[in-house]
């Protein structure tokens, strides 16, 4: 099989529209494009727009939006008797297109969630010219909803039934409430040529434990025209056709923290020329919708991670930073990402990484947060998208969990919007409950089914912090089983702007909260920031508290089998949710999060003037863990008091939590609990709130040392931040070694909550 992909000589340009001037004449003539790509980004490649990721841009690219716009590219082609057939492969269209080969129709797509393939044996050329012409999402979803409308009797009005329901399009394009609205279109992902006599259309693996705890590991190939096909499982010989094996003693693949990701690889080969190897580890994967409780290999799991949205608002240019994402997740101890249904059904690249890494997936179907039109053609439209996205997806270790949609349900239930115009009944409903489960059950497939998130006695998404009281310590007031959404605002670390006035900074901000509410939550506990640097530190050590709160909550709570925080990522530069800044760098709560995502982990409870410390071990095993806890008690301006130190051996039965100590701290006091004698699991405690500690100001010494700086801290510098390779943390006598930055510098500064600090270096 020959596989040529399609990828030069794009143009594009404003779709003719006959007797009309080009509606801002900013595009007219045909100019270069890049394939895989989107038009907003040809456009910032060909100075017609600005960048709408930055400042106020987005504002200015609007237009595009609503312009329909045309790629189009030539290929030459000979004919080759060894491949008598060709088929062009297009494997990501957004979204509704034409698509002409040599000036005549060739195919139309609407789903940029399917790949789409057509034939064109008898129909190449010494010289093709490939188009392919994009009507405006926004005009489609517009008509659409209309038309929709007219027929159901709704009025125009109904709340939460957007345009972008009636197409089949990732949702946060439109906007949402931490991302830009840029609907876009364009050839998201790559184009090809296939000329073959014979091909693999997919190569499925199968596998299932037997009761002696052997498993039965199979494949199931379908091929397309001649050849013969061999497979071969990990370094086991290659057998004619598919492989049906039993494996005894297997080495299984675990989630992260639990052990090693074994994986074996497989193989399918066709003797005309083509192949596809994938990755398998052999797990079990079991769910108790009563108690919302994920099961690997029999062994009960503590679900701890995050949701997951597109990487990017133009989601082609994810996979540079792939590795880096999902690294992070795995050394953050992470065991979960909930691909949240705003989003897309993600790469390959994708779920490569989370099966390498352990990662399992929650994958919601991309419905999010509206209702949607359920009649025979939506209804048939999804059967086509859920069987080709579960068939390409069934196989994947990682993926451990199938969600319908995200919130439709709960927006449904409390008529979110309005009461009296609210739709006559759950429009989108059969999608989920019939539909989706009609085609996982043809399918067999047996990974976990739920309808929606949150559903009804089972997980929960508790916004009654952020969306209501405001305060977090409201965390400790949810009974959930399963926290899959909660989440508390920073501010993004990037900032330049002059002042919190700027309205560049409040444009990325798409949370609708105004700002000095948001700021009065962060001053619960922080002083009011007095510049932009002060106001990105507290509020990102606020969120990392209300993260830490929360969890410390959750691990605490008997019934509780997971949290996923909100929301691990952005798809640009805002402040957000998000503890992992756009492009790439780690706000505090992310730091944060590897030890409250620790199996062995010190939980603090407040109970008015005492606190309470607890021991929550979501492993499998009894552990004896040694604890320290040292008392240090700070006096106006001086230096330290000697420490009060109690230490103790105390044991956890497995997936439990027990309290161990009740303290009364005395006034400006810290306390520092280790465990197991690991500083990185050390939690901090403050006798008061961060705005009303009085700091003795710690001292600092620098020095350079071949290509590292040494920082020295005599006393207590309180959630320290001294360069980006180190995490804020609370450091007391303690030296911090880092690499020299490049160019070299002669001092840094050093943020605690004492202020700022110039350091020479020595
Ligand atoms: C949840 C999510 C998102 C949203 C977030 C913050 O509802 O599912 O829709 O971005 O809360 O409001």
């Amino acid at each position: 099989m020959k596989r040529t992909f399609l990828h030069d000589n794009w143009q594009f340009r404003q779709a003719e529209q006959p007797g009309l001037p080009h509606a801002y004449g900013k595009a007219p003539s045909w100019l270069p494009a890049q394939v895989p790509g989107y038009v907003h980004l040809d456009l910032i490649a060909n100075d017609i727009i600005a960048d709408p990721l930055t400042e106020m841009h987005e504002v200015g690219a609007q237009w595009v939006d609503l312009e329909d716009w045309t790629y189009r590219t030539n290929f030459a082609w000979s004919p080759d008797s060894t491949c008598p057939r060709q088929v062009l492969k297009f494997n990501g269209l957004d979204t509704v297109c034409h698509i002409f080969l040599n000036n005549s129709l060739l195919a139309t797509s609407e789903n940029m969630f399917i790949p789409l393939e057509t034939d064109v044996t008898t129909l190449l050329q010494p010289q093709n010219e490939l188009e392919i012409r994009f009507q405006s999402p926004v005009k489609v979803g517009e008509q659409r909803r209309e038309e929709y409308f007219a027929i159901e009797g709704l009025i125009s009005e109904t709340p939460n039934f957007e345009d972008r329901a009636f197409l089949r399009k990732a949702q946060y394009m439109f906007g949402w409430d931490w991302g830009p609205r840029l609907a876009s279109c364009g050839i998201w992902r790559s184009v090809e040529l296939q000329e073959f006599e014979g091909r693999i259309l997919s190569f499925t693996l199968h596998q299932e434990r037997l009761e002696n705890g052997s498993f039965r590991v199979w494949s199931d190939t379908a091929v397309e025209g001649s050849g013969r096909l061999t497979t071969q499982f990990g370094n086991l010989p290659e057998v004619a056709g598919d492989f049906d094996l039993v494996i005894d003693n297997p080495t299984l693949w675990l989630p992260n923290g639990m052990g090693e990701q074994c994986l074996f690889e497989a193989t399918a080969k066709l003797s005309t020329g083509d192949a596809m190897t994938k990755q398998i580890g052999l797990r079990t994967v079991s769910f108790d919708h009563e108690r919302f409780e994920l099961r690997v290999n029999d062994t009960k799991v503590w679900c701890r991670g995050a949701n997951w949205i597109p990487v990017h608002s133009f989601p082609n240019s994810d996979n540079i930073l792939l590795a880096t994402h999902i690294e992070s997740c795995k050394a953050l101890n992470f065991n979960m990402l909930r691909v949240w249904g705003g989003g897309l059904y993600e790469s390959e690249g994708f779920y490569d990484l989370c099966d390498l890494h352990g990662i399992l997936v929650w994958q919601d179907f991309p419905f999010a947060c509206s209702y949607y039109p359920d009649d025979q053609k939506a209804q048939a439209e999804l059967e086509f998208e859920a069987t080709h996205q579960l068939q390409r997806l069934r196989d994947r270790t990682s993926l451990a969990m199938l969600c319908g949609n995200n919130e439709n349900e709960m927006m449904w239930n409390g008529k979110w919007g309005g009461r009296d115009i609210s739709p006559p009944r759950y429009y989108g409903e059969s999608l989920f409950t019939e539909t989706l489960p009609r085609v996982i059950n043809s399918l067999g497939i047996q990974t976990p089914y739920i309808t929606t998130s949150p559903i009804d006695g089972g997980d929960e998404h508790y916004w009654e912090v952020w969306h209501g009281k405001g305060d977090w310590v409201h965390y400790a007031d949810s009974k959930a089983k399963f926290c899959s959404e909660f989440g508390f605002s920073s501010a993004s670390t990037s900032l330049t702007a002059e002042n919190l006035k700027c309205p560049q900074y409040h444009w990325h901000d798409k949370s609708g909260k105004p700002f000095e509410l948001w700021k009065s939550f962060v001053e619960l506990h922080y002083p009011e920031a007095g510049s932009l640097e002060e106001w990105v530190y507290f509020s990102q050590l606020n969120q990392r508290d209300a993260l830490q709160f929360g969890i410390e909550h959750f691990r605490r709570l008997d019934q509780c089998s997971g949290s996923l925080i909100w929301q691990w990522n952005n798809c640009w530069d805002a402040h957000s949710w998000a503890v992992y800044d756009f492009p790439h760098h780690l706000k505090p709560a992310a730091h944060e999060l590897k030890r409250v995502y620790s199996d062995v982990v010190v939980c603090v409870e407040h109970t008015g003037s005492e606190v309470t410390l607890h021991l929550a071990n979501a492993s499998p095993v009894t552990q004896t863990i040694p604890i320290k806890i040292d008392l240090f008690l700070l006096s106006g301006s001086s230096v330290l008091a000697e420490p009060k130190t109690v230490s103790a051996n105390v044991g956890i039965p497995a997936e439990s939590s027990i309290p161990f100590e009740t303290l009364c701290l005395p006034k400006n006091s810290v306390l520092r609990v280790r465990i197991q004698n690991d500083p990185t699991l050390d939690r901090i405690i403050f006798s008061d709130e961060p705005k009303n500690m009085v700091w003795p100001k710690p001292t600092y010494t620098a020095e350079v040392f071949g290509d590292d700086i040494h920082l020295n801290i005599q006393g207590i510098a309180p959630d320290l931040q001294a360069c980006d390779q180190q995490p804020t943390r609370t450091v007391i006598n303690e030296t911090l070694v880092w690499q020299c930055p490049q160019p070299a510098v002669s001092s840094i500064i050093v943020r605690t909550l004492c202020g700022d600090s110039p350091v020479p270096l020595g």
